[in-house]
């Protein structure tokens, strides 16, 4: 069974769904708009719940973490890993790894730079620790929601509302756009370096949103990290190819 809840962390009530009681904790990192119920479904029901106990976050602004609404301050990311921590810390987990999707991946790289004491392994997918001149084009061309795919697009409209859901993507793109003035790109480059844990990255090869050159920049700056072309994976390779991707990272966790 997958259980729901919301605990205050930081002066925002979190909400959380929480699945298994295996002693090895993994927190469950959503991308841009993301939350439990949108983005982890077939990981809160498939991973194994003997082994683990799996907590998947709506960071605060997305998903039932609202109010408040989101923003988009530069240090967005620092923001999110600290309430993630801080959620961890408050469920009375010691240490745990992360699953980390796109935004989500950031999130769980700077935790896993900022605070290595906690934390296990991680496993991240269509992250980035820059933005190029690239990446700002295709972040542009998403902007409009009316333009996402259908699969995309549906369980955000149920979860938001037309109205937010198109607001705060707006947002979302001028808030990742703003690195490349603010930092010259970077995201969290100067962090790789002090990742310690065993890291896995996987990429989807079709992946239209994360050229492949971010994949393998975070391999080349995390010690003895591992990188895993998935040759079909798109974007959402984790929900696509759901068996495949729990059981590739199970493996990694144990
Ligand atoms: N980072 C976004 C997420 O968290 C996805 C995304 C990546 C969107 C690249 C656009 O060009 C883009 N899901």
């Amino acid at each position: 069974a997958v259980t729901s809840g919301k605990v205050e962390v930081n002066g925002i009530h979190l909400h959380y769904q929480q699945t298994g009681d295996g002693n090895h904790a993994v927190l469950l990192l959503p991308g841009m708009l993301g939350s439990g119920q949108t983005d982890f479904g077939p990981q809160l029901k498939s991973m194994n719940k003997q082994l683990f106990t799996v907590v998947a976050w709506d960071p605060r602004g997305y998903g039932k973490s609202i109010p408040p609404v989101r923003e988009f301050p530069p240090n967005f990311f620092e923001i999110d890993a600290k309430d993630a921590v801080d959620l961890m810390q408050t469920l009375k987990f010691q240490k745990f790894s992360l699953l980390g999707w796109s935004d989500g991946g950031i999130t769980a790289l700077i935790v896993a730079a900022k605070y290595p004491h906690l934390i296990n392994k991680i496993v991240v997918w269509g992250a980035n620790a820059s933005v190029t001149e690239e990446d700002v084009k295709l972040y542009n061309a998403i902007r409009d929601v009316s333009k996402w795919s259908e699969r995309a697009r549906k369980p955000m409209e149920e979860l938001y509302g037309y109205e937010y859901f198109s607001k705060t993507c707006e947002a979302w793109v001028d808030g990742i756009s703003q690195f490349m003035h603010i930092t010259n790109g970077s995201i969290c480059q100067h962090l790789l370096p002090h990742i310690k844990c065993p890291t896995l990255i996987i990429h989807g090869e079709k992946d239209p949103l994360v050229p492949r050159f971010h994949p393998e920049y975070l391999h080349k700056r995390i010690r003895g990290s591992q990188l895993h072309f998935m040759p079909e994976g798109k974007h959402n390779l984790h929900l696509r190819f759901a068996e495949e991707f729990n059981r590739m990272v199970e493996r990694f966790l144990l």
